[in-house]
């Protein structure tokens, strides 16, 4: 009895200990909720990770589940290895094994999800191609045009021996068939491949990395990591690799780019971050996840004059939509619905007690907001099929593209309706900053092109001259085991300092605009000399944000036009570029990043990685790929090394380019103008 009772003591004195607000975030309004979310006896993931440790196994990648002998757990001998590595499962699975095993599973994980969520997207696009829905059209009739081109669909015919635009409507039933073959076509290979730069091309292919189809790469990792398949780490992540290109090259693209004709390319446009951008006298409807496709209607429906006029009748001055995670970034890219936070503030959106109803559908959702919501009123809805949650409290409305107006409809009044059960304990923080938002391959293009050619001829002119050092593209989530934001902060910072021009997406590019690095004005504060000065001359922002994680397909093809304007080398590695993942945490950033590694960038995440276990493994990812592809993975823990690393890895690039005299002269220009100044 006595043990008992000390067990009990000792878990609720767990569950006792809290996190440390200030410790926990370095976002004051994240801050400020963490304690009003203790002060009413809630608990948030920040407490959680406080309560909970990690398994220091499986976070270095070693332990295998792959069977019931299992699980097995292979950790490092204290001190290290000392000759031979001698561990192994019960099979006779090595650490290199299973850590390879874990590592691409990650990769069919996180392939998955964006590759399905194309997938979806492409269903509603097949759907509004052939008329079957009122809600749906197709919105950007030249982006259309640009990717039937990419995926061979004439866009003209022949009539009566003259060439004539063929009709549109045709173009997209056309491309949405196609489209959707990719995912399952029964030989042949990715159509997308071809838009990589050449030599990049052919390394895929003299490896043999060239995906077939999207979902026949993601099977055949879980087929040869089933139990007694493939034994061969090398080529166990030769898979992996094909996988991530399936994701990066395939189904992120395809999701981008259907998305981008379905609801609009995104033009750069103002908008504002974090909790404080909802309003205690508004409605107000917070949409989280990833699929735009309800979401868009959902902001479609709540501008619309009956249904404010509703909203007023239940004595709301108006509807507030705000965003969490990369739905949050889509329909900010295109509508300026302004995110109310990243990642690890979903739960708070809901203590600020004005939230009527939080509208999730897939990815990066806590289970426990359903928790949440039930300490206040807000009502929380899921949408799709696929991601449903088993509290009694959640509502499922399920979205269908054949009735998504009634569904939006039908969600945006409970949401009206709810507005009158508010409590008292209304606190938003009110924190929030203003942002430009919406940038792209397109308007990159646009801004950074050149006045006769419509290339990224002034971008390339301005890396070669030295006034821009490199680009770097900065992505992905926020984890609960490292201080909300901080990495990415330091990180991006510490780029634009030492003049390498950001490209953000995902969680970071709310941390980004959250931080106030969106503005155009930033670059006067946080800028080295020469991208202030190219960032005052065409104003733009010294971290340009290109949307959610599917969107980092827009990365690869920024990178990409920067290769075909010329004068920087010839393949994606040869650019001074590098990419890093400052707070990553889903198995979606481990397929991103090893899409960018195979694509040729240098690649530094932050918090661990699940391959330090097994250091043979880890090499091979470390060095062996860059001679294969030109990109490597790196990790590094502190932000600042962690910009060191990539700005070091992009002045290496500048010498081999033969570009790196070029920014000495750049630094001594301005030496020489403080002088005369002086
Ligand atoms: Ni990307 Fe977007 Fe955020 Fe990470 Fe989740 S929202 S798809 S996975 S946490 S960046």
């Amino acid at each position: 009895m006595a043990i008992v009772s000390k067990v009990k003591d000792k878990a609720e004195e767990k569950a006792a200990k809290v996190a440390d607000p200030v410790a926990a975030s370095m976002d004051v309004a994240t801050q400020q909720m963490i304690a009003r979310a203790q002060e009413l006896g809630i608990d948030t993931v920040f407490d959680r990770a406080v309560q909970m440790k990690p398994c220091n196994i499986g976070t270095q990648g070693i332990c295998c589940k792959n069977c019931s002998m299992g699980p097995c757990r292979l950790p490092l001998p204290k001190g290290g290895i000392e000759g031979e590595d001698t561990r192994k499962g019960l099979c006779g699975a090595t650490a290199n094994t299973i850590a390879a095993r874990n590592f691409i599973r990650m990769i069919a994980g996180g392939a998955s999800a964006h590759s399905d969520h194309g997938r979806s997207v492409a269903e509603v696009f097949m759907s509004a191609a052939r008329k079957e829905t009122d809600a749906y059209k197709i919105k950007d009739t030249t982006k259309l045009v640009a990717v039937a081109k990419e995926l061979g669909v004439s866009t003209t015919v022949e009539v009566d021996g003259e060439t004539r635009d063929r009709d549109l409507d045709e173009v997209a039933l056309e491309v949405a068939k196609i489209a959707m073959n990719e995912w399952g076509k029964p030989e042949g290979e990715l159509l997308y491949l071809k838009r990589a730069p050449q030599p990049l091309y052919e390394k895929w292919s003299k490896t043999g990395v060239k995906p077939r189809n999207i979902d026949r790469e993601i099977v055949e990792i879980m087929h040869r990591t089933h139990m007694g398949v493939d034994q061969d780490y090398k080529n166990l992540i030769k898979q992996g690799t094909r996988a991530a290109l399936a994701d990066g090259w395939g189904g992120s693209m395809l999701a981008t780019d259907l998305q981008d004709i379905l609801f609009g390319t995104p033009y750069p446009l103002q908008s504002e971050a974090n909790l404080g951008v909802m309003k205690e006298d508004h409605v107000n409807i917070v949409i989280h996840g990833h699929e735009p496709v309800l979401s868009e209607i959902i902001v479609a429906v709540s501008q619309r004059k009956d249904i404010l006029e509703y909203a007023k009748s239940k004595g709301a001055k108006g509807i507030q939509l705000s965003g969490i995670c990369c739905t949050a970034n889509e329909i900010l890219q295109r509508h300026g619905v302004p995110p109310a936070g990243t990642f690890l503030q979903q739960e708070l959106a809901i203590i600020t007690g004005a939230c009527d109803a939080m509208v999730v559908d897939i990815q990066c959702i806590f289970q426990n907001l359903a928790n949440v919501a039930k300490c206040f009123h807000t009502k929380l809805i899921t949408t799709h099929p696929i991601a449903k949650m088993e509290q009694d409290n959640v509502l499922h409305i399920e979205f269908d593209e054949h009735h998504a107006l009634e569904d939006a409809e039908r969600i945006v009044k409970l949401a009206i309706d709810n507005f009158q059960n508010r409590g008292q304990e209304v606190m938003i923080p009110r924190q929030k900053a203003t942002q430009i938002a919406g940038f792209g391959v397109e308007s990159i293009q646009y801004h950074l092109g050149g006045t006769f050619r419509g290339t990224y001829y002034t971008l390339n002119d301005n890396i070669i001259n030295g006034r821009i050092r490199g680009i770097a593209g900065v992505v992905g989530c926020n984890n609960a085991r490292t201080r909300h934001n901080e990495a990415h902060i330091q990180v991006v910072k510490e780029l634009i300092k030492n003049d390498v021009i950001v490209l953000t997406t995902g969680c970071n590019g709310i941390a980004c605009a959250m931080e106030g690095l969106l503005t155009p004005e930033s670059a006067m504060v946080y800028c080295g000399p020469g991208l202030r000065e190219v960032c005052e001359t065409v104003g733009i922002p010294p971290v340009l944000h290109l949307g959610s994680c599917v969107d980092n397909s827009r990365i690869l093809l920024a990178a990409t036009e920067v290769v075909k304007a010329g004068g920087l080398g010839k393949d994606i590695c040869d650019l001074p570029a590098a990419g890093s993942a400052p707070e990553w945490m889903s198995e979606k950033a481990i397929s991103i990043g090893h899409y960018f590694v195979a694509s040729g960038v240098y690649t530094v995440f932050g918090v661990t990685l699940p391959t330090s276990g097994a250091p043979v493994f880890h090499n091979y990812l470390a060095n062996e790929l860059e001679k294969l592809y030109g990109g490597k993975w790196d990790l590094e823990t502190d932000p600042i090394k962690h910009a060191q690393l990539m700005i070091a890895h992009i002045d290496k690039k500048r010498k081999e380019l033969g570009i790196d005299k070029a920014r000495d002269r750049v630094l001594m220009d301005m030496a020489d103008r403080q002088k005369l100044e002086a």
